[in-house]
């Protein structure tokens, strides 16, 4: 692409996948000599805010009496419209479609002619969940169809979309990457502050919403738990929802939790394998951070998860809810490093082949790139 773009990305803030994803992409655009304006209700939390292609622009959310609840999207509209006023923004990059989709839209009619296109990438929930929702899912027809060009990270998830939309533009799949950050930790050292010594250690991260089935996790790492193996999960700001299930299945002793971990980094790097028990992911960009570290996963085959784990080769896929499998899976890898290894350096290997932020980075770039110039002639 020739000259630098000004980029408007939209995105959550907080812990979760869309949020990380939109964050890197928005940084590997910015070493790449573009202009990112990131704007959401806080910095993202793991926005370098000091790097000086980045701009961070703040939309806070209204309270106002008269409101039952803060109101996020109408001044996100706002924002996005201030922004690419006085920035000339090139185009604007919605990550999740509610509410930032419907913000952009917003925007757009405030812009008037001339605003910039818009891309929505869809990242799982805001269509599986919130689109089947009688309050969002004619407006989800409506922004997705005003876009100018919606991107999905799994097959999976763009056969979700094309079966709750009608949607007359193609939809293309744009996987997600993940780079790890500098080891600044060893892994003794980040195991025995979780004093864990040699033994298995399997790991979780995510935000623990109810989708990730925390409780089918932890039932099925009773047995590990038996032969001495440990569980670290990495939760958002809150992990006292699932306390009561570490209870009843006595793993009090098993179970490590860590809030508000944001490099995780040295945590995967000092883990064995990776654990996750969701009754859906558009793709689970926590096994593919996993991976990058060189570590196999557990997990059910659900949604996009199939498109990143290759069953018996970088991890185990077992059915929706099977407890016993997943239990036996959990055992087969804790129990043998030789068999974790072998897995891992294919799970690595496949990491950076399939799902390197190089190709992805590209991939959203030429989707930038057809969009800004037509063909010509056409
Ligand atoms: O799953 C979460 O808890 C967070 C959520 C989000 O939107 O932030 O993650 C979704 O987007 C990620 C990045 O594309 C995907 O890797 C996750 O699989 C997806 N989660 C679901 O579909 C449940």
């Amino acid at each position: 692409m020739g000259k630098p773009l000004k980029i408007a990305l939209l995105c959550h803030p907080s812990v979760g996948g869309s949020g990380i994803l939109a964050t890197e992409l928005g940084h590997r655009m910015a070493n790449l000599g573009h202009e990112v304006f990131v704007i959401s209700e806080r910095a993202p939390f793991r926005l370098n805010e000091s790097h000086p292609n980045v701009c961070f622009c703040e939309s806070k959310p209204v309270e106002f009496p008269l409101f039952s609840s803060p109101d996020h999207t109408l001044p996100m509209a706002t924002k996005i419209a201030e922004v690419c006023s006085e920035n000339d923004i090139d185009i604007i990059h919605a990550h999740y479609a509610i509410p930032h989709t419907a913000a952009a839209w917003i925007a757009k009619e405030l812009i008037g002619p001339g605003g910039p296109p818009i891309v929505t990438t869809l990242h799982g929930t805001d269509i599986v969940y919130l689109g089947e929702m009688p309050e969002y899912r004619p407006l989800l027809q409506h922004v997705l169809e005003a876009s100018d060009r919606v991107t999905c990270v799994s097959r999976n998830l763009k056969e979700r979309a094309l079966s709750l939309f009608d949607l007359e533009n193609p939809i293309k799949v744009v996987p997600n990457f993940y780079e790890p950050k500098q080891i600044t930790a060893t892994r003794s050292n980040i195991r025995s502050e979780l004093g864990v010594g040699d033994e298995a250690l399997a790991i979780h991260a995510s935000n623990l919403r109810s989708i990730k089935r925390i409780d089918l996790m932890l039932e099925s790492f009773q047995a590990a738990a038996k032969t001495g193996a440990k569980l670290l999960i990495l939760a958002g700001s809150d992990s006292s929802r699932i306390e009561g299930d570490v209870a009843k299945w006595n793993l009090e002793g098993s179970v490590i939790i860590l809030e508000n971990v944001y490099d995780v980094d040295n945590y995967f790097a000092a883990a064995d394998f990776t654990l996750y028990s969701s009754e859906y992911e558009s793709f689970c960009l926590g096994i593919l951070e996993g991976m990058r570290h060189g570590l196999p996963s557990v997990s059910f085959a659900v949604g996009g998860i199939p498109e990143v784990v290759l069953d018996g080769e970088t991890g185990f896929l077992v059915p929706f809810g099977s407890v016993d499998e997943m239990s036996s899976a959990i055992l087969c890898l804790a129990n043998n490093p030789t068999l974790r290894g072998n897995m891992g350096a294919s799970a690595r290997q496949r990491a950076m082949t399939q799902f390197s932020a190089q190709t992805i980075v590209n991939s959203y770039l030429n989707v930038y790139e057809e969009i800004l110039s037509p063909i010509v002639g056409c």
